[in-house]
């Protein structure tokens, strides 16, 4: 095996580049993310996958929801 393959393959295995912790993601303070705040984190979030992760549809990702979407791999992980 050959160093390049070594750092392919270490790269194929890396975490998601983009951790986020939603505290700070949380810019209002209100304890949820809504679609901007999510935005403002993970520039990749789109509409559609916020829909996704609201599970009650009220707007905005509680800590159950993002806990989900984690866990559905749907976001990344907590970051620091
Ligand atoms: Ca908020
Ligand atoms: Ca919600």
């Amino acid at each position: 095996m050959t160093l390049k393959h070594m750092t392919l393959i270490a790269a194929a295995v890396a975490l998601p580049a983009m951790a986020f912790a939603a505290d700070s993601a949380d810019t209002n303070g209100d304890g949820m993310l809504d679609l901007a705040e999510l935005q403002a984190a993970l520039p990749d979030t789109t509409e559609e996958l916020f829909t996704e992760l609201d599970v009650n549809k009220d707007g905005f990702l509680d800590v159950d929801e993002i806990a989900a979407g984690r866990k559905a791999g749907l976001l990344p992980a907590a970051g620091n």
